[in-house]
């Protein structure tokens, strides 16, 4: 597939409107979402074989927040275990149109169903692998802890949600390093400073990056034994938790 470069946020807008995954942002994302995220693409490989060790014969694994499908190609490919199906949610019509076609030109054997649905609403069940990559920070917090505790209840024991965030950071410090630097990788991916401010701007109420704490605190609130930071760029950090 010939990736479509990603140049929504290039010319100055005159008024800002929060982001939203609609048609413009599907033509874009394998882009946009390589140039903006470190480690995206280590992420969704690694994914993949997380899920081949978790998943468990006669169960299903979700993929909430699937835009285009790469977590749930990447767990397709892996995954070796008899009769495992995965599900892939997302509330976006325009992305779940788009990974239909995509998800019908790949030809492993796992069956997918894609789903159009929110996934406040969204029921899980019988669940040995739960991805979230990058999907939470886009919830309202309000409804995290509630989100968090029907997956919880939804999985088999020995499960594990795989859970990849943007991060906040407690001090001011770390907090202006961590954001520069991302800012940094941001400007070599080749985005100019009016496409890093103008973007930061639409994401501000969209995108509500919390810490890694929080997110640990939230997942042992909802009975997971433990949880592990496993991967780390910059602002960006993947955590496994254990049911
Ligand atoms: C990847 N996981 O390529 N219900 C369902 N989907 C939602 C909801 C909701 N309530 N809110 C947001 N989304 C993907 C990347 S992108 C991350 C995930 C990013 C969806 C939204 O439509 C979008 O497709 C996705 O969550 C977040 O590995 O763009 O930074």
């Amino acid at each position: 597939m010939i990736k479509k470069a990603d140049n929504i946020f290039a010319t100055p807008l005159e008024q800002m409107v929060d982001f939203r995954f609609d048609e413009r942002v599907v033509d874009v994302f394998p882009d946009m979402i390589q140039r903006s995220v470190p480690g995206y693409g280590t992420l969704i490989s690694n994914i993949g074989i997380l899920a081949a060790r978790y998943a468990q014969a006669g169960s299903n694994c979700y993929d909430l927040g699937c835009s285009l499908g790469a977590v749930t190609l990447s767990m397709r490919q892996r995954i070796k275990v008899e009769n495992c199906q995965i599900i892939a949610v997302d509330n976006s019509a325009a992305m779940i149109e788009r990974a239909q076609k995509i998800i019908a030109a790949d030809n492993n054997r796992v069956p997918v169903s894609l789903c159009c649905e929110d996934i406040n609403q969204f029921s899980v069940e019988n669940a040995s692998v739960v991805v979230m990559n990058f999907t939470l920070q886009f919830i309202a917090p309000m409804l995290r802890d509630a989100l968090i505790q029907h997956i919880y209840q939804g999985m088999k024991p020995g499960g594990v949600l795989i859970l990849s965030e943007k991060l906040a950071f407690e001090s001011v410090e770390q907090q202006a390093f961590f954001t520069e630097a991302h800012h940094d990788f941001k400007r070599a991916n080749g985005y100019s400073d009016l496409e890093i401010s103008q973007k930061r701007s639409a994401l501000e109420n969209v995108l509500i990056p919390e810490t890694l704490a929080v997110h640990q605190q939230r997942l042992a609130n909802a009975g997971f034994s433990s949880s592990e930071c496993w991967f780390q760029c910059f602002n960006f950090a993947s955590i496994i938790a254990f049911k």
